[in-house]
């Protein structure tokens, strides 16, 4: 078959199959490895990607395509196999980040905007030949009484829609991700507004820029409570909320949308997606690109020993197959405590 923009994209987010997002940046990496005692050196982290691409039961069956760092992309496993050829071998597609991180915004304390435009087209272009078929940008919004501004949600609207314009000139899937941050202590009223008027501008830019939808996945974050404020949003709430958000501002013609973990537990991040995919009747496709809600238990479990890799794989795989099983909308949590 022809590889198009459109099968990709409906590749990434078939039924029952999600993203895993191991795409952490050197800091981030060096951060979650700390938490684990573990060093974060080139070896550490191509052994710890290394374990996680290898668990046949996760990569085979739940999971639809890796997002990579630049150095994972390039890198090869202890025997001398590509990395990238361990998650083709499984059936999985490579992704690649390709934003330069979200930096202050200069005029707006507070806020940032993401960067990486800059030699971008020619970047994509490698990645292609790299094996890439996808790519995330991430854009950040955080929430106080006075932010987000117009200007911060505009800008990054306007670089997401640039990024994915050029994704799609070199035969790559873009991944949109305007991340509405649950760090406050703001309700989840007043996250509904700001994802709202993100979600809102970023579609608009969009199409501004002739970006083809079909060939385009939406990675947001979930409708939730700040996670200091006092009251915070069942389960179900959560799935309402985030289910009307999008039904007035995300375009049927989307395939697929992807969350991101963004701090909330494992469990709860599982929960939320089965009781969105429960409600049913959507026109797109709604799954996971988890990083945390997926990384957390295996990290934990592998602790940087070999003798670990096993346990390390158990959990990753069994992560998988609960957030597998919530995008059908037919998770329960007894299955956690089974396992
Ligand atoms: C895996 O974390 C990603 C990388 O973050 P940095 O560029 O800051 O190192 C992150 O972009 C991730 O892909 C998404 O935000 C989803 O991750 P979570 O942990 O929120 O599910």
């Amino acid at each position: 078959m022809t590889e198009t923009l459109e099968s990709i994209a409906k590749a990434m987010v078939a039924p029952g199959k999600g993203i895993l997002a191991a795409d952490e940046s050197s800091g981030t990496i060096k951060k979650r490895f700390d938490a684990i005692n573990v060093a974060s050196t080139e070896e550490n982290r191509r052994d710890y990607r290394e374990m996680l691409f290898r668990t046949e039961e996760a990569m085979k069956n739940y999971i639809s395509g890796v997002i990579l760092y630049d150095e994972t992309i390039r890198q090869k496993a202890k025997d001398g196999t590509p990395l990238v050829d361990l998650i083709k071998k499984s059936g999985s597609i490579p992704g690649i980040k390709v934003d330069a991180g979200a930096k202050p915004m200069a005029g707006f304390p507070g806020e940032t905007i993401t960067e990486g435009l800059d030699g971008l087209d020619d970047r994509l272009a490698e990645y292609y030949k790299l094996g890439a078929r996808f790519a995330k940008w991430r854009a950040v919004i955080d929430i106080s009484p006075v932010i987000p501004t117009n200007a911060c949600i505009e800008a990054n609207a306007e670089a997401l829609a640039r990024y994915a314009a050029l994704c799609q000139k070199n035969g790559i899937v873009p991944i949109v991700e305007p991340e509405v941050l649950m760090d406050g202590d703001h309700t989840a009223d007043r996250c509904f507004e700001v994802t709202e008027a993100t979600l809102r501008a970023l579609f608009n830019r969009l199409a501004l820029h002739n970006v083809k939808l079909e060939g385009t996945i939406l990675k947001p974050n979930m409708v939730v409570s700040g996670k200091k404020c006092a009251k915070q949003a069942g389960i179900q709430e959560v799935a309402e909320k985030t289910i009307a958000v999008f039904k007035r501002t995300v375009p049927a013609a989307i395939p697929g949308i992807v969350f991101l973990s963004g701090g909330q537990s494992d469990e709860d991040a599982t929960a939320h997606l089965n009781a969105m995919n429960a409600i049913g009747g959507l026109p797109w496709a709604l799954s996971f690109s988890y990083g945390r809600a997926l990384q957390a238990a295996p990290q934990k479990a592998w602790s940087g020993k070999a003798e670990n890799v096993a346990a390390g794989q158990r959990a990753f795989a069994h992560r998988a197959k609960m957030n597998s099983l919530a995008a059908l909308g037919k998770w329960k949590a007894e299955l956690e405590k089974a396992a």
